[in-house]
């Protein structure tokens, strides 16, 4: 262990080993804003500098809960919209325990979208102005449409208004190594506050 690159990776185990726990760092935003380059890359450079940290994307696909989820978004099936709410929300709460399991262990989540996407398009939805625009939208998925995607923003800057949620506001249109380095910085600054707070909910 030579130089301080060493002594930080050192100090960063020891850490671990202390019980401090890992982040939850979520990436929000409308579709194409680089939210899934942005998580790839902030867990790949949180990993290279010793720390433990895991990506994690909502909805999660793979599962049964999630088939079904995708199977809608891609119009291949229809389900009702207070339902489909639902299996968003259930698709998160299926992963609940692993990851307070991985948080506690000392783990950084890195989630691409949470539960901000689901009260944020659910709403944009409630305002029923988009229906024309998005059938309008063929081959693409559901709600990526202009004027859904503009209503979906107002609604993440409404939940952005929340003094009690810590959130940062990135502004995505600069070049992908930018916003990197921003979202980076961030993120060091969240896990070392997390390490400190015990974890809670998002909302009770
Ligand atoms: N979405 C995502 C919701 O409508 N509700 C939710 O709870 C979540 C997590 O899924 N257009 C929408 C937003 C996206 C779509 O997400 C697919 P992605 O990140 O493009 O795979
Ligand atoms: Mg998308």
């Amino acid at each position: 262990m030579g130089g301080p690159g060493g002594l930080e990776r050192w100090w960063r185990e020891d850490a671990a080993m202390a019980g401090r726990r890992g982040a939850l760092i979520v990436l929000e935003g409308v579709d194409r804003a680089g939210k899934s380059t942005q998580s790839r890359k902030l867990v790949d450079a949180l990993c290279a500098e010793g720390h433990r940290a895991e990506l994690l994307r909502f909805p999660e696909r793979s599962t049964e809960i999630g088939k079904l989820l995708g199977s809608y978004l891609e119009k291949k099936s229809e389900v009702e919209d207070h339902s489909v709410h639902l299996l968003f929300s259930a698709n998160r709460w299926e992963h609940v325990p692993l990851m307070k399991e991985k948080l506690s262990q000392g783990v950084t989540l890195v989630v691409d979208r949470y539960a901000f996407s689901g009260v944020a398009f659910t709403s944009a939805k409630e305002l029923q102005l988009a229906e024309a625009a998005v059938r309008g939208e063929f081959g693409r998925e559901r709600y990526e449409s202009g004027p859904f995607q503009q209503r979906a923003l107002q609604r993440f800057q409404q939940l952005l208004a929340d003094p009690s949620l810590p959130w940062k506001t990135v502004n995505a249109s600069r070049s992908i190594e930018d916003v990197h380095r921003e979202i980076r910085a961030l993120s060091e600054d969240a896990i070392r506050a997390a390490a400190h707070r015990p974890l809670g909910q998002l909302w009770t």
